[in-house]
């Protein structure tokens, strides 16, 4: 008799929270006060996960954590993070092994570690550019992922299906004015992926890169640095992406069954089929 084919569960039973792989599992946000990291802290909160969130502001930490035990997070705990400075990824992931781990067991229990934290400081053509711009871009999109990942990866489990998935961007793949460090510092992550996955080949931790491309959040009111005429006209007349629609992504990634790695999404409003090219419906 052949086996029974089951199909997979569609993606509205995994995101009911009712049989969800992520259930109980620690999962890790950086820049979890706003915009992708937040709306990922209540999705992933929704199918019952627990939570560890970090970010600069914890006032609005504390607010998403509030949040995501109400969406049915098991566990959510906020606390200071910087990822620009080796000193507080370390007291944060000191912090974070306290939380998971039981001090009498070596068990790791850190299955999912999401490097959202970034952004993009100004759009200034190189010629214009401003060295403490170009050095915050680095520092948080690149080096960042670098440090918190090695300060995480021992507590991570090996071959159950735990994940690093790291947030890059259309702009990592593309280059366009104004955008030379913060579109270098974004293909520097995904270079940064490419080669952690290589590294981890036969620990069976998964390595990803979510690239998304124009979306509303607090990214252009952080680009223009509180200018907030300026901010709201990359969005003007375009449908684009939300920070729920990118929190859905990842809550997927990271629930594949554990022998799948999904390498590189590139997700983009249906409006910007390139870089460029954006469609703008006139008011
Ligand atoms: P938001 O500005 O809404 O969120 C950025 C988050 O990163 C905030 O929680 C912020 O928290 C945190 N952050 C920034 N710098 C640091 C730091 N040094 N240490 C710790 N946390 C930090 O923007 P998005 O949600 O859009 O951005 C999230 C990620 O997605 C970024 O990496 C961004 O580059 C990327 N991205 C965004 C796109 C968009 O169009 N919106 C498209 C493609 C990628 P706090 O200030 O409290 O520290
Ligand atoms: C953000 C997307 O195109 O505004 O990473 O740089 S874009």
């Amino acid at each position: 008799m052949p086996e029974m084919f089951s199909p997979p569960l569609p993606f509205s039973v995994i995101g009911s929270g009712m049989s969800s792989p992520l259930k109980d599992k620690w999962v890790l946000i950086t820049g979890a006060s706003s915009g992708f990291g937040a709306a990922a802290a209540h999705a992933f909160g929704a199918v019952g996960a627990k939570l560890l969130l970090g970010a600069r502001r914890v006032d609005r930490l504390e607010q998403v954590a509030n949040a995501a035990r109400q969406a049915g997070a098991g566990e959510a705990h906020p606390h200071a993070l910087d990822v620009s400075r080796t000193a507080s990824v370390e007291t944060f992931v000191a912090w974070a092994r306290e939380k998971t781990q039981n001090p009498k067991s070596e068990i790791r229990n850190l299955h999912i570690l999401i490097n959202n934290a970034g952004g993009a400081l100004g759009l200034d053509t190189v010629a214009e550019g401003k060295d403490e711009d170009w050095e915050g871009m680095f520092q948080s999109n690149a080096l960042g992922i670098l440090r918190m990942t090695r300060a995480a990866l021992p507590l991570m489990p090996h071959d159950v299906g735990a994940s690093i998935i790291n947030i890059g961007s259309l702009a990592g793949r593309t280059a366009y004015e104004g955008g030379s460090a913060y579109c270098a510092a974004k293909a520097a992550e995904l270079q940064i992926t490419r080669a952690l996955r290589l590294e981890l080949c036969g620990t069976g931790i998964r390595v990803s890169s979510v690239d998304p491309g124009l979306a509303e959040t607090e990214f252009s009111l952080v680009r223009f640095k509180g200018d907030t005429e300026r901010a709201k006209k990359p969005y003007e007349g375009v449908k684009p992406l939300t920070a729920e629609d990118i929190a859905e992504i990842l809550v997927w990634v990271a629930s594949r069954p554990a022998h799948v790695n999904i390498d590189e999404l590139l997700v983009k409003p249906v409006d910007q089929a390139a870089i460029h090219k954006v469609f703008r419906r006139s008011a």
